[in-house]
Formats: C-alpha cells, structure tokens, sequence
C-alpha cells in the first residue's frame, strides 16, 4: 500500500497510509544496497507487518523535491524561522536556506518569531526582505500576534519549519495548532549542547495541511553550483536583469550595475546584497575546486 513517511528513528519508518493509520516499517534491504535514503515527507510502497512483526519499506516514489538540510522531500512552502531575539538570527543562514529551497522549487515565506521580545529587530530583519519574495512575517507565540495571517497562509499545505536551534520552531507548531511538541529554554539547550528537537516529523493538522517540525542546525554552505546561477535565487534582482552595463553581470563589483545602483537607492537592502557578494565569492572558490 502507498504511505506517507511521517518521522524516522533508529532504522525504523513512521508510515501514514491514506486511512490516517500509522505503520511501523523497515528499509528493505535493496533501498538501502542502492542508497536510496527514506526521507520525511516521501511516499513510499510499504507492506505492514502482521501482529508483533515490522512491516517493510519497499520503494520511495519519484519526489517532487526534496532538500538535503533538512532532510525532508514533497515540500509546498519552505518556512525559515529567525528570531528576533536570542539566539540572534543567523541570516546568512537564512539566506542560504532560501537559496537551497528555491533552487528546489519549493516556495520560501520567513518568519520572524519572538516579536514580544524586540519589536524593533524583527521589523529590521523583515525590512532586509523587502522585494525579496519571502513575505517576512513577523510572529510571537507567545502574545499571539500574527499568528492566524500564518496559519491561514500555510492552511492546506505542506509546511517544514527549518531555522537555528531554539529560533521557537516547536513552540509556533504549538501555538499554530495547539499540539504539545518538546521544546526547550535556551539555558538548558547551552549544558546539554544539542537541539532540544532531534528528529524530523511530519504531523498532519486540521484542515488538510501537514507540518513538519525539524531539528535546529547551521548550514555552514549551500549546495554547489555555477556561481552564475546564484542570483536566479534574488527575486529582488529579477526586475533589473538586463539593466546592466554587462552581460551576463554578477551584480557584485562591476561598474554599472542595476542591481548595486538599487542598493544605493536603498531599493534593495544592503546588507542583504553584502551576504549574496560574499555567497557568491564563496560559490565561485567552491566551484573551481569542484573536481579536487
Ligand atoms: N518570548 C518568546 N519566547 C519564545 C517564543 N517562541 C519560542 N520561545 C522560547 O524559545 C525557546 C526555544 O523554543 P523551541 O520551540 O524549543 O525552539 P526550536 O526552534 O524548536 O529549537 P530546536 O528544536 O532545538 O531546533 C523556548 O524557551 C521558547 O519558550 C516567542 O514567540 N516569544
Ligand atoms: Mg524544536
Ligand atoms: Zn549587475
């Protein structure tokens, strides 16, 4: 019967079939001889086990997409998760997770969490996003705000939270559908040096959407690629593709340049264009050492 891979833990597979019961399965052992690695949010051909007996795990179908950090596949929207307050928001890491998930063609939207704490933060962060075809909204869990425009966004879809360790991924989960997922205080996350959520779960909510809660991590690089390709992933540059003084242009140093004039104008922000020159530089080392 075909299945959707809710979580996996210790080797073994949480399969929802479409009557909404849960089978616990293995891998075959082809998939795993042809590294085909079950991710969350894949469907797959499964046998339930009999009794006492695990079930098995026979084939993933062809996903739609998939990323690699988080591990997770089928994805409609990609919700980065950035708090306005400890831990400090990473955006460069941000950035590079909307690079990943565009270049996926999963669709990016950024939340920006603790709003109660640093009011003026997040509207510095959504601020940096202006143009940039993610809808920064700014939450809080805890006062409430903003969180039925969020729920209504992803109602119907398959939404994974992805962001830092202790950004409040679990804790909007929580107050988007009232569940009961672990989470965790920063202090405590600090003596134990782990993320409080340690696997990757798919959780199907009213209303026919699915959630998908996953560990914090950094992601310390994106995939590699061209570096020409990296700006396809700046919807803010789209409109002035073309305006350039040279073709094809890397919007980072070159004279004349559309995309750095809109920097200036303050039309696109500049701390934002400043982490795409230094992704950039980074792709282009990554891309000639490609074959080392
Ligand atoms: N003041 C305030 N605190 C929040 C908010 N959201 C989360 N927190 C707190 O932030 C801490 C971390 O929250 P978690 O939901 O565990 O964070 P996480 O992103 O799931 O972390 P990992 O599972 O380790 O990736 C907890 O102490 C939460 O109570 C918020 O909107 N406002
Ligand atoms: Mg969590
Ligand atoms: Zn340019």
């Amino acid at each position: 019967m075909l299945a959707t891979i809710l979580q996996g833990i210790g080797g073994f597979y949480y399969a929802m079939d479409d009557t909404g019961a849960v089978h616990q399965v293995r891998a075959q052992r082809k998939l795993r001889r042809d590294r085909m690695k079950p991710k969350v949010g894949d469907r797959a051909e499964i046998t339930p086990g009999e009794g006492e007996e695990d079930g098995w795990l026979q084939a993933i179908l062809p996903r739609k997409n998939e990323l690699t950090r988080p591990p997770v596949a089928n994805i409609d929207v990609a919700v980065i998760v950035a708090a306005a307050a400890a831990p400090l928001p990473d955006l460069m890491m941000a950035d590079r997770l909307m690079v990943n998930a565009r270049r996926a063609n999963i669709d990016v939207r950024l939340v920006i969490t603790k709003c109660d704490l640093d009011e003026g933060l997040a509207a510095e962060v959504a601020g940096q996003y202006r143009g940039a075809a993610c809808a920064p909204l700014r939450v809080s869990s805890r006062t409430g705000e903003g969180l039925d425009e969020l729920r209504a966004a992803l109602a119907g879809r398959v939404c994974a939270l992805a962001g830092q360790s202790g950004a409040g991924k679990s804790t909007l989960i929580n107050a988007l559908y009232g569940l009961d997922l672990e989470t965790g205080d920063l202090s405590r996350r600090i003596d134990r040096g782990k993320n409080t959520t340690r696997s990757c779960r798919l959780i199907p909510v009213a209303g026919g959407g699915m959630v998908l809660d996953t560990p914090g991590f950094s992601l310390l690089e994106t995939d590699v690629f061209d570096p020409v390709e990296l700006k396809d992933s700046y919807p803010e540059f789209a409109p002035l593709e073309g305006g350039c003084y040279f073709q094809p242009c890397y919007h980072a140093s070159e004279p004349r340049c559309a995309v750095r004039d809109a920097v200036e104008r303050g039309e696109i922000d500049p701390k934002r264009h400043g982490r795409y020159v230094e992704l950039l530089q980074d792709m282009r080392q990554r891309w000639r050492e490609r074959y080392d």
